[in-house]
Order: structure tokens, then C-alpha cells, then sequence
């Protein structure tokens, strides 16, 4: 099982500034626990950030080859990316979209992700662990790859 992670813009910050909205937990350490469970599960990991959009576009695009599940923290651009939406609806296996904080309890700004439509599972407020929960999920026999079905309007 090759899992494959991409974290948004600003999560290079996580841990730095507001860490009462988003927890004093580093990118590197939830990189390094991801890692560790990885190893138990048996499972190869690539781990990335980036600021840019068509970057994170290209590491989509890549995981079509490179991974059997994607999982996802789009940070800002939950709110914004037809482009990243796009590209996850063309990648076949599961897909999790996963939020440190609860994107539901926030600011109008915040709270619609445009790209949940094009996902298997949302995992929100959870704080770090919630990219584990993913990697469990992402495991299980019972996700099937299929996607859902996009919505009408
Ligand atoms: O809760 C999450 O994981 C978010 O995806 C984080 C995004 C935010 O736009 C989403 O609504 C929810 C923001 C990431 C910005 O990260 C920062 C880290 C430290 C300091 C400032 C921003």
C-alpha cells in the first residue's frame, strides 16, 4: 500500500503562530508520527507541503501512479481550487480530506470546502491525529476506491 500525503499552503507554519486555533503540534512532527505508523502498518509514505497550487495540482496528478490512496489537508485552498478538484476527481483510489481544526465551527470564510465533493471521507477537528485516522481509514478492506458520486448542481 503506497499512501500518499500533501499538505496546502501556510501548514509549514503549524505549530509557530495561532496555535490556538491549530495546536502547537510541527509539520515534522506529524510527519515523523505518520512515518512511525506507516512502518507498523507496512505501508510506503510520501510526505509533502507546498504554498503553490500547481504544484500540489502536479502531486495529484502524480499520485495517479505513485500512490493507492491520497490523503489531503488543502488547508486554504479547500475553499478556492477548482483546479485541485479537478485533479483529485481523476485520481481512482480513496481520497481523504483531512482539517486540524473544525472547519464547520468557523468563519463563513472557512467553512465550505469545494473539494469535499470529490473525496471518500472528510476528517475534521481532530487536530494532528486526524492524518492517522486517514492512514487507518485508507486500510480499511470496506473503502472501496470508487468515488462518490459528483453532486448534480
Ligand atoms: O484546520 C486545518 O487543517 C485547515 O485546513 C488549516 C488551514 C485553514 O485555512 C483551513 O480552514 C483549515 C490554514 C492553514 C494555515 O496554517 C497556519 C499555521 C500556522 C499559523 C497560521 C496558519
Amino acid at each position: 500500500m503506497r499512501i500518499m500525503i500533501l499538505n496546502g499552503p501556510n501548514l509549514n507554519l503549524l505549530g509557530v503562530r495561532e496555535p490556538h486555533i491549530y495546536g502547537s503540534t510541527t509539520l515534522d512532527a506529524i510527519k515523523a508520527s505518520c512515518e512511525e505508523f506507516a512502518a507498523f502498518a507496512g505501508a510506503k509514505l510520501s510526505f509533502h507541503q507546498s504554498n503553490h497550487e500547481g504544484e500540489l495540482v502536479d502531486l495529484i496528478q502524480s499520485a495517479r501512479t505513485g500512490a493507492d490512496a491520497l490523503i489531503i489537508n488543502p488547508a486554504a485552498y479547500s475553499f478556492t481550487s477548482i483546479a485541485m478538484y479537478d485533479a483529485l476527481k481523476i485520481f481512482e483510489g480513496p481520497i481523504f480530506e483531512v482539517h486540524i481544526s473544525n472547519i464547520h465551527a468557523r468563519d463563513e470564510l472557512h467553512r465550505h470546502s469545494k473539494l469535499s465533493a470529490a473525496v471518500k471521507a472528510v476528517i475534521t477537528a481532530l487536530g494532528p491525529s486526524g492524518y492517522i485516522v486517514a492512514m487507518q481509514g485508507s486500510r480499511r478492506p470496506e473503502v472501496s476506491s470508487t468515488p462518490p458520486a459528483a453532486p448534480s448542481a
